[in-house]
């Protein structure tokens, strides 16, 4: 019988003793073979703790996950229609996607929101939006979930009201609200308030839905974002757990019995193309989800149990070629079915352009329904169970995460770490050796940089009548306000903003409080408002990570080149030349941002990071103030075609047309020439190299910035 040392023999010789360890991102070294003394623990049966091989003896023989795919966009009607479109067609629970203007508590008419309403998700102002948005949809018998954050409360009411008004006792309301505040103020950004009076909002609601609403889950403790952010899988899973921690502690110090509540925390993770990596990812949640809780006292088993929700990596597919995208996301649903996830979001072909169309929205739900009705491969608990390379990763993403885990409980605890910023600046690290691994073509994407297409074929893409949903809007919720009992629904807000000024208890129970304003018809802003009044608004200043994105490039000939350009307008201007990384309306996805305004920083720019949330004539008021030479503006979720033009408008009004404004983000092909046209210098999309943006901007400069690739020539 041949032996390890044999087969290591035979390998290193067929390979001329090359090394074939990988060293993944996140820092485990993975061999080129396993074998059964690599399983140092035995993952026991499904359906048992610590439920590493799933949560559910029966898992998807008995019921297959749920087919959950995340939609929303324009008006509650036009959500609707799809909705019943897609469920028609196989879908099997509702996610709801709202706009950015309903997540960070504006009302679709406050003038901050112009570029944002109907725009990333549905427009949602009152219960009267809530009732159309699940008309025809009973709320008893299909579970929804509703990934709202910031406006939790005024949300959570309407849909409890709706519900009512549908004559559906909450006691019956089956669903999950994302409710996950601390990665917002990591990376996601949908807050409102300050972290404290957030928490205080997280607690009040699992003690409103540990009472009132025994089949609601009262949160989604989601690292989904974490890793869109650029987190490493072992970042995700351990900020993600030490999160859920967090949250329990606080349910519990708000005085409830923690295995009243925790049976009905669930959890939300991001699949990307690490395939075996992300098989082993959920089964280690798992594992570490039970040991925290059997740590923090949980008796119940339930109480232990990790059940998720995973949605396929948008940050993995790419504008390039987009039909492969249908490729790495059949890819990343194998993962999380072979994970055991309990619900599924799989992500559309378009995803790096625009939301889904009905037909990419199809393509995308079809994957699930093929796997779960054309291969079998559900009827096998945990096929991968027992695989040596499965198992010895699963347990060295346990040691890993718990190695961080460890380190935020030093630190007191996910509140604490999340304020210190140490976590986000982890993940923004990772982020931009990410990137400039993907600009050095160290880890290949295909069709982007390699084997790109000479020329690409324009796709049809989703586009939304923004001015239109928005006026639409408006005279919905003025007709609302003229129709309510005006002093009733005063005198709910009145007594809600007490409620918030005061201590929490079960009488100020913020979501009870709520309820009543949502049915005396008092709207969103409104709500969200009266909290603010004691809870104030909250801000953050970015503060972008130096020297990594750089580091890989030491010695790079191109990357000299630029260098050599930047110090070449500085001798020629006196100063470095100065960049602002712009984010205008209520779009907080700062990943792009963070990263150019790291890259750039790295090559030698001064860099000037906007806050988030900025209006237009703000972010002219700090490009002024700072004498800054180009605006980069960063758009993520669709406000490009107004929030731009106006940038430049105002930037010529204040006779300033010599500051150049260049856009980077998702920004649809087809729009390209109406930003041209409106003054955009340059425009960056998905898959742009950031030292050619580099490039492109020294140009703009003035710089004669010769064209990539120039520097092999020079050096041969
Ligand atoms: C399941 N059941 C079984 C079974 N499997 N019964 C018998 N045998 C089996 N094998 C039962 C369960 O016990 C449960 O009942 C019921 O069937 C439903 O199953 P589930 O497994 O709980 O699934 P589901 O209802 O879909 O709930 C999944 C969840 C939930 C717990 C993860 O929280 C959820 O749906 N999350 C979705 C979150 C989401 O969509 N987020 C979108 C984020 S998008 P019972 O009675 O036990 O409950 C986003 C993007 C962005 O965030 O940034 O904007
Ligand atoms: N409809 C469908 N999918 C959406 N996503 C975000 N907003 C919507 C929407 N309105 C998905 C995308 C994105 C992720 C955060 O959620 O896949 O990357």
């Amino acid at each position: 019988m041949p032996d390890i040392n044999d087969w290591q023999a035979a390998a290193t010789k067929e390979v001329k003793g090359k090394d074939l360890t990988w060293d993944t991102p996140e820092g485990i070294a993975v061999k080129p073979l396993y074998t059964a003394e690599d399983v140092t623990v035995d993952p026991g049966l499904p359906g048992f703790a610590p439920f590493t091989r799933g949560v559910r003896a029966s898992m998807y023989a008995g019921r297959p996950w749920t087919i959950r795919q995340y939609a929303g966009f324009s008006t509650a009607e036009e959500s609707n229609a799809f909705y019943r479109r897609n469920l028609a067609a196989g879908q099997k629970g509702l996610s709801v996607a709202f706009d950015l203007a309903t997540h960070r508590g504006y009302d679709s008419d406050h003038p901050r929101v112009v570029g944002d309403v109907g725009k990333a998700g549905v427009a949602i102002d009152s219960v009267e939006d809530m009732k159309i948005l699940f008309d025809g949809i009973p709320l008893d018998k299909m579970s929804v979930s509703m990934t709202m954050n910031g406006a939790v409360i005024p949300i959570l009411a309407f849909f409890i009201v709706a519900g009512e008004e549908q004559g559906v006792d909450r006691k019956l309301l089956d669903g999950t609200i994302q409710n996950d505040i601390l990665k917002e103020f990591m990376v996601r950004n949908t807050y409102i308030y300050p972290p404290e009076p957030s928490m205080r909002i997280i607690s009040d609601i699992f003690g409103y839905t540990s009472r009132e609403m025994p089949k609601f889950n009262s949160i989604s403790i989601s690292g989904y974002h974490m890793q869109e952010a650029g987190a490493t899988q072992v970042q995700e899973l351990a900020f993600t757990i030490a999160d859920g921690a967090e949250y329990v502690k606080y349910g519990v110090a708000s005085g409830l019995d923690i295995d009243k509540f925790a049976g009905r925390l669930s959890f939300f993770f991001a699949i990307g193309m690490n395939f075996f990596m992300e098989v082993a990812k959920l089964r280690a949640a798992r594992v570490l989800w039970h040991r925290v809780m059997t740590d923090l006292g949980a008796k119940d088993e339930r109480s232990k149990m990790l059940r998720t929700h995973c949605q396929t990596s948008g940050v993995s597919l790419q504008e390039q070629d987009p039909y492969n995208n249908v490729i790495r996301t059949t890819i990343e649903a194998m993962a999380s079915m072979l994970g055991g996830t309990q619900s599924l979001h799989t992500n559309a072909l378009d995803e790096a352009i625009a939301l889904p169309t009905d037909f990419s929205a199809r393509i995308a739900r079809n994957t699930q329904i093929i796997i779960q009705e054309e291969t079998g491969m559900c009827n096998v608990v945990d096929p991968l169970g027992g695989s040596y390379y499965i198992e010895s990763l699963t347990q060295s993403l346990v040691d890993q995460a718990w190695e961080i885990i460890e380190r935020v409980q030093a630190d007191g605890g996910m509140a604490k770490a999340v304020a210190a910023g140490w976590p986000k600046a982890m993940i923004e690290t990772a982020a931009a050796s990410r990137q400039a691994r993907v600009d050095r073509g160290d880890d290949v994407i295909v069709g982007v940089n390699k084997y790109r297409l000479a020329a690409e074929d324009a796709i049809e893409t989703l586009d939304i009548d923004n001015a239109k949903v928005r006026e639409g809007q408006i005279a919905r919720i003025n007709k609302m306000k003229a129709e309510r009992d005006e002093a009733v629904c005063q005198a709910a807000l009145k007594a809600l903003a007490d409620g918030a000024a005061a201590p929490a208890s079960i009488e100020n129970n913020l979501l009870a409080l709520a309820v009543e304003a949502a049915r005396a018809r008092a709207t969103l802003g409104e709500i969200s408002s009266a909290m603010e009044e004691s809870f104030e608004r909250y801000g953050t200043q970015p503060t972008p990570v130096k020297g990594v994105y750089g580091a890989p490039y030491e010695g790079d000939s191109r990357w000299q080149q630029v260098l050599d350009g930047v110090a070449a307008v500085e001798r020629r201007l006196g100063r470095k030349p100065k960049l602002l990384v712009a984010k205008m309306g209520q779009d907080g996805h700062d990943r792009g941002a963070n990263i150019i305004a790291s890259a750039f920083g790295d090559m030698g720019f001064e860099v000037v990071s906007g806050p988030l949330f900025q209006t237009p004539e703000e972010t002219v008021v700090l490009a002024l103030q700072n004498e800054v030479d180009v605006v980069g503006a960063s758009s993520l979720a669709a406000g490009h075609k107004t929030l731009i033009p106006e940038l430049i408008q105002q930037l010529r009004d204040a006779g300033r047309s010599d500051v150049k404004v260049i856009a980077g983000g998702v920004i649809p092909a087809k729009d390209y020439e109406y930003l041209r046209n409106a003054g955009v210098q340059g425009i960056y999309g998905p898959g742009s190299n950031v030292v050619e943006c580099a490039a492109d901007v020294l140009r703009l400069l003035g710089h004669n910035m010769p064209p990539a690739g120039s520097e092999l020539q020079a050096a041969e």
